[in-house]
């Protein structure tokens, strides 16, 4: 049996980037609640974001959507996240909010709207040499509603041209990550539906573009570990987006609807080397908190990744191997799930409080004073959201 403390320092620099968006209001297509405190520009998002951090040590970064975090001075806006001890980190586009991009933006039929669409993506790259970001995330909102409504093979073609133009313009250290999700705002088809999609794209434009994983943007029912295992073993495994779903789109927190999936898929992470420091898989957070605390909401996010992560390190590979190889089905199968069922939040308390860090960060941060003081600070302005 492999003990915690034998795994302990691996756990060390583990980092979790955090979204901004996360901070901001959001809703489902029924009601966006507004929650008081709620950042009202880019600096207090980032702000919050360093009070994750600050609290967990886990959130060194966070990551900006372009236009909604767009300042006039991205290198200011580095700076002020570095005084508060973060980074900024990937950039996301956003081509699903403009009236052009209706029938589609990369995939357009109307080269003037392809060329609207590129020409963002080559400001994020902008963007990025100013804020030190080292990935470009692109999920794409691109698709059709109904069969014969496009040509399903051109906006492919014209799709593939398009990532060509906006691959060839990154910086040398650099990477395009792109995101798959198999339904939504399209129903009939979207343009990159799974990671087959994005591998063949990512593949064909080379070595620096790889694909994102977002947990949520699967069929129910997926078994994503085995994407996970497989991304890693073709080396294209770039990024996560971390959230939780029940039934759709959710965003939910992490680890929330179903840690056992959550562990099994840091399990094969670790397996397939994307854990370390030399990892070339970024560990971020996709979410939404439509409903409760968003900073509590962050907190408790990253707590859930290290958690699963410290039990999927406690796995005891060589038992488990003997076990697999020797057919013993069974034991196999207990060897994982022993340390699935590793309650291991008091060995994690006690080794945050060995590194300066609040043995409970949750309870930390709300008896911080934090919440009171944004939300005094933060009265009466226009609080940020998806806009
Ligand atoms: C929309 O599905 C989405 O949730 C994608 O997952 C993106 O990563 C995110 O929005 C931010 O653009
Ligand atoms: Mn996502
Ligand atoms: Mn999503």
């Amino acid at each position: 049996m492999t003990t915690f403390s034998e795994i302990a320092p691996q756990l060390e620099g583990q980092a979790i980037e955090v979204p901004s968006w996360a901070y901001g209001n959001s809703g489902t297509r029924f009601r966006v609640f507004g929650s008081p405190g709620t950042p009202r520009t880019v600096q207090e998002k980032i702000a919050d974001a360093a009070t994750v951090h600050r609290f967990t040590g886990l959130a060194p970064l966070v990551s900006l959507h372009i236009p909604w975090d767009r300042v006039d001075d991205f290198g200011a806006l580095r700076r002020y996240a570095e005084d508060l001890g973060i980074g900024l980190g990937t950039i996301n586009s956003n081509t699903f909010q403009d009236e052009d991009y209706k029938l589609g933006a990369l995939t357009h039929t109307d080269a003037r709207i392809r060329q609207k669409a590129i020409d963002h993506h080559l400001e994020c790259i902008d963007v990025m040499h100013e804020t030190g970001s080292r990935d470009l995330k692109i999920w794409l909102a691109e698709g059709t509603n109904y069969p014969g409504q496009g040509d399903l093979r051109g906006r492919q073609d014209r799709l593939a041209e398009s990532l060509r133009t906006i691959y060839d313009r990154l910086g040398h250290e650099q990477r395009l990550v792109l995101e798959y999700k198999f339904f939504e705002p399209a129903f009939y088809h979207t343009d990159v539906p799974d990671w087959g999609t994005s591998y063949a794209h990512v593949a064909a434009l080379g070595e620096r573009a790889l694909v994102c994983l977002d947990t949520g943007h699967h069929a129910p029912g997926t078994n994503i570990e085995f994407i996970v295992a497989q991304l890693l073993r073709l080396g294209k495994l770039g990024s996560f987006d971390f959230n939780s779903r029940f039934y759709a789109d959710d965003d939910l927190i992490v680890g929330a609807a179903d840690p056992y999936q959550l562990f099994r898929i840091l399990y094969e992470v670790i397996r397939g080397g994307g854990f370390g420091p030399d990892s070339p898989v970024a560990f971020m957070l996709d979410q939404c908190h439509n409903i409760e605390a968003k900073i509590p909401g962050q907190i408790r996010s990253v707590l859930n990744v290290q958690e699963m992560t410290a039990r999927a390190l406690l796995v005891d590979t060589d038992a488990l191997r003997a076990a697999q190889d020797a057919g013993d089905v069974l034991t196999a199968n207990e060897i994982f799930m022993d340390a699935f069922y590793t309650d291991v939040r008091a060995d994690l308390a006690a080794w945050r409080e060995s590194r300066g860090l609040p043995a409970r960060p949750m309870q930390a941060y709300l008896s911080s004073g934090y919440q009171q003081q944004i939300e005094a600070d933060r009265a009466g302005g226009t609080q940020a959201g998806w806009n």
